[in-house]
Parts: C-alpha cells; sequence; structure tokens
C-alpha cells in the first residue's frame, strides 16, 4: 500500500517532449482535437477540424483516503467493507464450488485494461490495468466508515444481507463486528414506510436543519482525523428516496437551499442533507440512487465551493446491458421499436421500491437511458420518435440479492422483418454494484488531482467541472454540467475515461483504425 506522499510506482512512463515528469507532478501539453459542424442556410453541413491545446497536471502523491457510505449497513456497504477486507488480507474460502479468492472483478477499474500501444518490434497490442494509468489509490488501502438509520454492527448486518458466501463471512466476521455506523438522518417521508422497522439509529430531528449538515460535517472531520486521512469521499448508497418536490424559492438556488434547511423545510432530502454538508466540507459526494439528491440548489452550491460531485444511481446489471446493447442494435441500423424491462428481487432495496414514490425515482432511472442513442440516429428515428419502453420492479422476498432481470428488445429489420432479443440476467445485485462504488471513490479521488489549463497560459491550474460527469459509465442517470449532453452509450463512456486518462499522460486517443495493420 501507498500512504500519503509516496510516489507511484508507474507501470509505464511516457517519452515525449510534450510529458513531464517530477517527484510530485505529471505535466502534459495536450492537443485536443474535434469537429465544428455549421449548418448552412440551404440546410447543408459544413465540418470543419478545431484544436484546443491544453495542459493537464496530476499530483503523483497519492493520498491515504476514506470512503464514507450513507447507508453502511445496507446490502452494498457491507458487501463492500467485507471486499475490502478479503482483499485486503488475500482471502481464500470454501464453496460448494472450491476455493475462491478476494478479487475485484466487476470494477472496471480494478478489472479492466487499457491498450497502451503496439510494441515497437512486434507490433503486438500493449495492454496495461487501467488502475496503471495514472497515479491512483488501491482500494485495499481505503479506510471504510460511514452512516446508517439501522444501528447493527457490520457483522450483523452483512448475515441480515444475504450476500456472501459462509465461508468469507466467518473470516471477516470478527473485524466486522468491531465496526458500527455512525447514527444517521431520518426524515421518514423520503423512504418506504416498510423501512421503519429497522430505524434505530438516528440523529434527533425529521425535518432538515442546519445541526444536521453540521453533524455532518463534524462527523467526516472526525473520521478523517481519526484514520489520519488526507481525504474522504462520500457515497450515497442509502434506500432509494422519493423526489423532492421543486418548490420556488427552496431547493432552486444555493442560497434559497441553506435558507431552506435553515428553516426546516420539509422537502429538502437527507441525501441532500449529506450532499450540502460534503460540498461545505469540500469533499466528493456520490449519489448511487436514483432520486432528486443534486436539486439546482445544490448543483450551484458545489460550484460555489469548487467541490466535486456526482450520479445518480449505480448502473450495475440490467442498464449496463441496456446502454451497451441498445447502442449495438441502432449503431447497427436496426430500428428498436421497443423495450420491456421487468425486475424481481427480494432484498431491502427491492421491499423499499415496492413503494410507489420510491419505485418513480427508480423508474425514471432506468427509462432515460436510451435517449441519446436514438435521438443520434435520424435514419431510423423522426423527430421527437421514440422505441417504447417500460420498466417493472417486483418484491419477490424469496429471492433475497439474487435479483433476476428480463428484458425483451424488439426491433424492426430489413423488409419488415422482426428481430427479438430475450435476456434473463439473473445475478447478485450486490456483488454487481459494491466494484461501482471503488470505481466512483478511485476516479473521483484522482480528478481532486487532475488540473488543466490552456497551454501557454501562465495561470493557475484549476479542476475539472464540479459535476464529475466522466463517472458516467457507473451511472444510470449521468448528471451533467448544465448544458451539455447527457451520454448514456457503454462504449461511449468508456471511451471518455481512457482518452482522459491518456490526455493526461499525453498520449493520443485511442481511435482504433490501426492503420499500421492495413497500409502497407
Ligand atoms: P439496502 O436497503 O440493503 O441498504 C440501504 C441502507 O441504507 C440500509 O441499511 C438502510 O438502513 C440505510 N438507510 C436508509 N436511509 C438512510 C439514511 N437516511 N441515512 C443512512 N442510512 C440510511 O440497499 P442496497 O442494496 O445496499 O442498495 C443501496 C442503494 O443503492 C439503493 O438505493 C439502491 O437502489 C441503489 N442501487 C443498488 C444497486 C444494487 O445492485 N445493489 C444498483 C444500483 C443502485
Ligand atoms: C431492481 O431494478 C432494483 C434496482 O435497485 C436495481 O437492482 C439496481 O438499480 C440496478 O439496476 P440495473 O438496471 O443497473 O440492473
Amino acid at each position: 500500500g501507498s500512504g500519503s506522499g509516496a510516489v507511484n510506482n508507474d507501470l509505464f512512463t511516457v517519452s515525449s517532449p510534450n510529458v513531464t515528469y517530477t517527484d510530485n507532478d505529471i505535466t502534459s501539453k495536450y492537443t485536443y482535437r474535434t469537429t465544428a459542424v455549421t449548418k448552412n442556410a440551404n440546410g447543408k453541413l459544413t465540418a470543419a477540424n478545431k484544436e484546443m491545446a491544453y495542459e493537464f497536471k496530476t499530483d503523483r502523491r497519492i493520498p491515504k483516503t476514506g470512503v464514507m457510505l450513507v447507508g453502511w449497513g445496507g446490502n452494498n456497504g457491507t458487501t463492500i467493507t467485507a471486499g475490502i477486507l478479503a482483499n485486503k488480507r488475500n482471502l481464500e474460502w470454501e464453496t460448494r464450488e472450491g476455493k475462491r479468492a478476494a478479487n475485484y472483478y466487476g470494477s472496471v477499474i480494478m478489472g479492466s485494461t487499457i491498450k497502451l500501444g503496439n510494441d515497437a518490434a512486434t507490433g503486438e497490442e500493449i495492454h496495461v490495468p487501467m488502475h496503471d494509468m495514472l497515479p491512483m489509490v488501491h482500494p485495499n488501502d481505503l479506510v471504510v466508515g460511514g452512516w446508517d438509520i439501522s444501528g447493527m454492527n457490520l457483522a450483523d448486518a452483512m448475515d441480515r444481507s444475504q450476500v456472501l458466501e459462509p465461508g468469507l463471512k466467518t473470516l471477516v466476521r470478527k473485524e466486522l463486528a468491531a465496526l458500527k455506523p455512525l447514527p444517521s438522518i431520518y426524515y421518514p417521508d423520503f423512504i418506504a414506510a416498510n423501512q421503519e422497522a429497522r430505524v434505530d439509529n438516528v440523529i434527533p430531528g425529521t425535518t432538515a436543519s442546519t445541526a444536521h449538515v453540521e453533524q455532518i460535517r463534524k462527523d467526516i472531520r472526525d473520521f478523517k482525523q481519526a484514520n489520519g486521512l488526507n481525504t474522504v469521499i462520500v457515497q450515497w448508497t442509502a434506500n432509494t428516496e422519493r423526489y423532492a418536490d421543486m418548490v420556488a424559492g427552496v431547493n432552486d438556488t444555493a442560497d434559497n437551499l441553506l435558507a431552506a434547511i435553515e428553516a426546516g423545510h420539509t422537502e429538502v432530502a437527507p441525501s441532500t442533507i449529506f450532499a450540502v454538508a460534503s460540498i461545505l466540507e469540500g469533499v466528493p459526494f456520490i449519489n448511487g440512487s436514483p432520486q432528486n439528491t443534486f436539486v439546482p440548489g445544490a448543483i450551484e452550491l458545489a460550484q460555489r465551493h469548487s467541490a466535486f460531485i456526482g450520479g445518480d444511481d449505480f448502473k450495475s446489471g440490467q442498464t449496463k446491458m441496456k446502454s451497451a446493447l441498445v447502442d449495438f442494435l441502432i449503431s447497427s441500423g436496426i430500428k428498436l421499436t421497443s423495450i420491456a424491462s421487468y425486475n424481481h428481487l427480494g432484498n431491502n432495496d427491492g421491499m423499499n421500491l415496492n413503494s410507489q414514490k420510491q419505485f418513480r425515482s427508480k423508474e425514471i432511472s432506468k427509462s432515460n437511458v436510451v435517449d441519446d442513442m436514438v435521438a443520434a440516429n435520424s435514419v431510423l428515428y423522426k423527430e421527437g420518435e421514440h422505441p417504447d419502453h417500460c420498466v417493472v420492479i417486483k418484491y419477490m422476498p424469496a429471492v433475497g440479492d439474487n435479483k433476476r432481470a428480463l428484458d425483451e428488445y424488439y426491433g424492426e429489420i430489413f423488409l419488415g422483418g422482426h428481430q427479438t432479443i430475450s435476456i434473463f440476467n439473473v445475478c447478485e445485485d450486490s456483488l454487481l454494484a459494491s466494484p461501482l462504488i471503488i470505481d466512483l471513490v478511485i476516479v473521483a479521488e484522482m480528478m481532486t488531482r487532475i488540473g488543466w489549463r490552456l497551454a501557454g497560459s501562465e495561470g493557475e491550474f484549476k479542476g475539472f467541472h464540479s459535476v464529475l460527469s466522466i463517472l458516467s459509465f457507473m451511472l444510470k442517470a449521468p448528471l451533467v454540467p448544465q448544458g451539455t449532453p447527457v451520454v448514456n452509450a457503454l462504449a461511449k463512456q468508456r471511451s471518455c475515461m481512457n482518452n482522459i486518462f491518456r490526455a493526461c499522460v499525453g498520449l493520443e486517443p485511442e481511435n482504433d483504425m490501426t492503420l499500421e495493420h492495413k497500409l502497407f
């Protein structure tokens, strides 16, 4: 593991006059090339190449990092805590299929690679783990903590979740038993009434208050201090809340939001209180659930404080598949005409979503995920035309965390023919979601160490926009800076991450042209 101030052990260095390495930083001069299109009066388009010259500076000193989870005692919270411990200790355990060892499968950062380039001598492709593209914190070095409205220790909460194998649970039980979530904020109206039975660990008060914000800020500072951390990332992996109503003068501007909190307004959600506290504390806050935590006032506040925010809703199974499959179908020229998505699951998330208002938040985040791909294809879809799309979620206690997602994709092919693709996706929901928590932490933390400025300017390096849309790959309903396009297509989201990482070390984007294999 690497503590604060340690210089990363680079797997590769870039040899280029545009890239400099010091003990503390990697600086790259990078020309960003895009295409600008103008529409002529006669409806014709003119495309022109455009260039912007930037400099990126990445701090190589990896800070000692903590992650504080809101909803720490839930399925994701316990699974990620046990999972990191299992990796840290290199644990192995018996299952009925034989021995299994700790891994980070399902984490794009820890489990996948990026093509660095081609071997200069043989032409073979050279791939490096994504985690080695830039100096990133290792998940084994993360200190995990957080809050929950249920005060159960993490070992008992792990049992309650029914996610992990008994052999693994036995190995981590003792350490998890010593971990207990901090009391949290509970405004009963925001989550399903069926959650009430587990609530025994709350900070007094059932509507927004400045005291709540201050308590959460203090919790973050105390956690930092108690664990000797340089930085903390806060992530909401608590229950899905209902949408907060947009009320003029309440959550529309930063000042109104702060005033509404002070006045105890009932349309400020607990997740927004956590976001506000994190923003004021200057730590990144990521929303892993679908509700509208980031009301306009919260976004304005983040920008005012140059604090990072990201969301919404972890993209783990059905939606991840959808954002790959719909891209594949539509970019193959097949006219997708309907998507029917059914889910049933029996974990606490499913129980909470059994309630209409909370389901509605999830329905929205699961439904808007094909819009960009449809809008991009005017050959198949007329203006405003859209495939039919329905999302159903049912609570089925018996299947526990073993979520079933059934999808039917129905499309029109050549000369009036049809293609139907049916998918039956079964998985432990929390084992898919938990590695995304790691990815979000790793990338969000790293973004706090990357600065940019226009090439040639002697000005200060500044941070990326407060709204971290680079996190989109991991999220169902990506939050993006106002007025910028939402990208849902999975391959584009991945290539955005890959190529921004490459730019930071002065490498050209991966263009997949492989002309060297075609022009000889
Ligand atoms: P869970 O229901 O097992 O855990 C949520 C935890 O949050 C519970 O322990 C609950 O007591 C706690 N909680 C509720 N309100 C709270 C508050 N105000 N403050 C602190 N703690 C609070 O749910 P799970 O499966 O861990 O999922 C968590 C969230 O992530 C849900 O909103 C879910 O929709 C979302 N999500 C989950 C995915 C998955 O595959 N498991 C994927 C995408 C999103
Ligand atoms: C069932 O849809 C419950 C949800 O919480 C999902 O399991 C979760 O949001 C993951 O969704 P998806 O669409 O990425 O599988």
